[in-house]
């Protein structure tokens, strides 16, 4: 059975009229000597494109979906038909999925186990059949009511353990899924009151939680990379995966910070006050540029609308990020992003996966030109001259005292700044972006 009523996607250009075309992805179309589809591990996200039906807080589904059926089993089979559909039709090569958006939770952990490895059994067969791979898998410790405090981070010690039971399940279906990444995204460790909340223990739980995870993933000889998803806020009101920089701290003070790098999510670099760019240069300049969560948010909402990623200034900015951090290695461009309630039909999930796709692709045209032209890197060079030579020179090599330092201030107290030149480069910027 197809579920998807039309036929494969294809590159037709930027002249193109024809919404179910790419206009700008060509995936083996060669920038900067690597084919698109190199630069651009897109990935299917299990959970919006398969499980969401667009529900909102105030009102039911309007996606009934053709996959869905009464028996938990057989919708979960017919979802992987579909996904595997959808992905060859869009020339998407890898998923990401949570261990809950492959099938439903049955009556006992035993029983969800089992499920679990019947779907990813079929998951092996379609994989083996299309080439397509596994980007990264995760568990989905906090719809369940169980995870009401938390999970890793829960009050309650029984909650602790079954969330360890179902984060060692969830990297051994990655694994025989020969998944490239295990992602780490701590729906509810965080709290609502410091009232009730004793921050420290559950810190240190949470850590210890991972150093399980990352001490049974080298004994099982699972080789993907580990990554965390930092997010401030929603659904909890603090977040510990703050942002970029409050992970890695943590992650120092656990010693665990060479076992993980970052997923970084658009959506939440904004929801936590930073831009996209942001983020993903924090974690570059760490070493720690693990994988994308492709979407944005809505300047006026408040909180996590994960829209497709149609912004192509901001898609510039982040595959700037990318190409100088020498690609995502084992990560990709996970379209963390779902259609908006009132595009329900299933053709609306490739148009927008379209739009995704080329606005990357844009993004990825456009920062490669700026690159190769050091469009930006020769004023940023220019601006840090001073640190090319003498006193400069000896602060970077760290070869100065106070006391060198205030004799040189002394003797140079005239200083002469430079302009930042922000509206041209921003000018410059656009120039790019409309050839
Ligand atoms: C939630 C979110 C998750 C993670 C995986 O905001 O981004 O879907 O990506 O759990
Ligand atoms: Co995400």
């Amino acid at each position: 059975m197809k579920y998807f009523n039309f036929e494969k996607i294809l590159y037709e250009g930027s002249k193109s009229s024809n919404p179910l075309a790419f206009k700008q992805y060509n995936p083996d179309e060669k920038i900067l000597g690597k084919p698109m589809k190199e630069h651009l591990k897109f990935a299917m996200s299990w959970w919006h494109t398969l499980c969401a039906q667009g529900t909102d807080p105030f009102g039911e589904n309007t996606m009934n979906r053709p996959w869905n059926q009464e028996d938990a089993l057989k919708t979960a089979m017919a979802k992987v038909d579909a996904g595997f559909e959808f992905m060859q039709k869009l020339s998407i090569s890898y998923f990401c999925f949570h261990d809950r958006d492959l099938v439903s939770e049955g009556a006992t952990l035993q029983q969800t186990n089992e499920l679990l490895d019947k779907v990813s059994d079929y998951i092996l067969v379609k994989m083996k059949e299309t080439g397509i791979r596994c980007l990264w898998g995760t568990a989905n410790c906090f719809n369940n009511k169980r995870y009401v405090h938390g999970a890793g981070t829960s009050c309650n010690a029984e909650v602790f353990a079954y969330a360890a039971a179902q984060i060692k399940k969830a990297i051994e279906i990655t694994k025989k899924l020969g998944g490239e990444n295990y992602v780490f995204w701590g729906g509810r460790e965080g709290y609502e009151t410091l009232l009730n909340t004793d921050m420290e223990l559950e810190l240190n739980n949470f850590a210890y939680l991972l150093t399980l995870a990352r001490d049974y993933a080298k004994e099982i000889g699972f080789d993907g990379q580990f990554l965390i998803e930092p997010k401030p806020k929603e659904p909890t009101k603090h977040q510990y995966d703050f942002d970029v920089q409050t992970v890695l701290s943590f992650l120092r003070k656990y010693h665990l910070d060479q076992d993980f790098k970052m997923n970084i999510e658009a959506n939440h670099a904004t929801l936590a006050g930073h831009t996209f760019q942001h983020e993903l240069c924090v974690a570059r300049i760490n070493g720690v540029l693990g994988s994308i969560d492709a979407n944005q948010g809505d300047m006026l909402l408040g909180w996590d609308t994960d829209q497709f990623p149609t912004n192509v200034y901001d898609a510039t900015l982040a595959m700037i990020e990318v190409l100088k951090n020498g690609g995502l290695h084992k990560g990709g461009l996970n379209f963390d992003s779902k259609v908006r309630r009132g595009s329900f039909t299933e053709e609306d999930l490739a148009l927008a996966y379209i739009a995704g796709m080329d606005t990357f692709a844009k993004g990825l045209r456009v920062a490669a030109k700026i690159i190769e032209d050091k469009a930006l890197d020769s004023y940023v060079e220019k601006r840090y001259a001073s640190y090319k030579k003498g006193i400069g020179l000896d602060i970077v090599q760290h070869k100065t005292s106070m006391k060198d330092l205030e004799q040189y201030a002394l003797q140079h107290d005239q200083i002469q700044n430079e302009s930042g030149k922000q509206e041209l480069l921003e000018a410059i910027l656009n120039q790019y972006i409309y050839e």
